[in-house]
């Protein structure tokens, strides 16, 4: 079959450009969900895809939806994008490369005057990254009947705005829902994250799935007390408990079977230096491919949380406060990324994505697959999130020729969810 290939200058521009919205001092973005940076980098967004032809669909959690119309648009469309916002102090590749190269594969489909069978759409999530507000894939994961709406919008950030107050301020509260399901096909195209590509020498990516995740928020309280005075013996101090808490959720992921453990927020209080702490809250992040042995973990990490507290006379409240089934993706949509792989001379890997995705939820209702790319020095959430030129575009290659396939597949070619 004949490939089309994109335009590698034309992406870069777009990847280039769109950085600019958040830039940070060192290379990186802060582009936080539903901030200013992220309000602009979405018209920018609106304005590429509709010079390229798209309608432009909004639905009430801001999700953005640009369609490029098919000659039969009562056939299931094909679904690709990413999300745009980004981690404070994040990469410039994170998300934001898949929508801009379902960009570029509108404007190569454009330049090369093919009109596919189906519909593309082309979506930005909104809110993937849960940083500011907790938890992720929040406009994926409404769109999937899985979080309820009026729940996400009464999230609150460390500010205390809510997250359908930011939605109205940026203007991207859309008034009604739009539902183009049954999906065909849904394709995200994800940088990595991680070390294993580029150890492999590997191209592309092709995750069988991606990871189950377990969020956690833990309220540490002790007794807040003066620094001096306080006899060693009669301290409840909750940053000495949470020390020792940590400790152990580090241990007893690095002795688990292939499950991750992080502690990514630490808020104590009252925070002063000549002060014995007297609350701390804190977040766990634990994944994990083997659902069992994840949950066993989360099990074991709650136990040393509570002998912990126990131990440093403190009382503790753990909430688990996320928690999301692992994706396997459709096997004929993973083969079709190989297949393409293949043609396109690049190599290939089998792989788990350690990362979570929009894709999560996408993967409960409609077939899915992923295409990775590699993270130089398996670095992401970080400024010096970087993949190179090269790699970005052969994804994006692999992504087109992706869509070119199943976006012209015959009305009675379908991919059955097996669940
Ligand atoms: O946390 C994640 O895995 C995603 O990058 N937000
Ligand atoms: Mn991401
Ligand atoms: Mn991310």
């Amino acid at each position: 079959m004949n490939r089309l290939r994109t335009n590698p200058e034309r992406l870069r521009r777009f990847l280039t450009e769109i950085a600019a919205f958040g830039a940070t001092q060192n290379g990186g973005v802060t582009r936080l969900a539903l901030s200013d940076e992220d309000r602009d980098a979405r018209n920018q967004l609106k304005a590429w895809f509709e010079e390229a032809g798209c309608e432009t669909q909004i639905d009430r959690m801001g999700n953005m939806f640009f369609v490029r119309p098919g000659k039969n648009r009562t056939l299931p469309p094909v679904l690709t994008g990413s999300h745009c916002d980004s981690q404070p102090q994040g990469g410039r590749f994170d998300g934001i490369l898949g929508i801009v190269a379902g960009l570029e594969a509108v404007c190569a489909l454009n330049d090369a005057g093919v009109t596919l069978e189906r519909d593309l759409i082309v979506v930005n999530w909104t809110n993937e990254e849960g940083s500011r507000f907790t938890p992720g894939t929040t406009g994926s994961g409404v769109f999937a009947g899985k979080l309820d709406r009026q729940a996400m919008y009464g999230l609150t950030d460390r500010d205390g705005l809510t997250f359908g107050e930011e939605l109205e301020r940026i203007g991207y509260k859309g008034e009604t829902d739009f539902d183009p399901r049954p999906l065909h096909a849904n394709f995200e195209y994800h940088i990595e994250q991680g070390p294993v590509l580029e150890r492999q020498d590997k191209t592309i990516g092709v995750p069988k799935g991606i990871v189950c995740l377990r969020w956690y928020d833990v309220e540490i309280q002790g007794v807040p007390n003066h620094a001096g005075p306080t006899p060693m013996n009669e301290r409840q101090d909750a940053i000495y408990a949470f020390s020792r808490m940590a400790g152990q959720i580090f241990d007893i992921g690095l002795a688990s079977k292939d499950v991750v453990t992080t502690v990514g927020e630490v808020h104590p209080s009252p925070n002063s230096r000549n002060v014995i702490a007297g609350h701390v809250h804190f977040t766990i992040d634990i994944r994990g491919w083997d659902e069992t042995e994840t949950d066993r973990v989360c099990k074991a990490i709650e136990e040393a949380i509570q002998n912990n507290a126990e131990a440093t006379g403190c009382t503790v409240d753990i909430r688990q406060t996320w928690a999301v089934e692992r994706a396997p993706f459709h096997p004929e949509l993973v083969s079709l990324i190989h297949d393409i792989a293949g043609e396109l001379d690049l190599p290939a890997l089998d792989m788990v994505s350690g990362a979570s995705h929009d894709t999560v939820y996408i993967n409960q209702f409609a077939p899915s697959a992923m295409i990775f790319v590699p993270s130089i020095g398996g670095r992401s959430h970080a400024e010096v999130e970087e993949t190179s030129w090269s790699d970005c575009a052969a994804g994006a290659d692999v992504l087109l020729n992706c869509i070119l396939k199943t976006g012209n597949d015959a009305a009675d070619v379908t991919y059955s969810i097996s669940k």
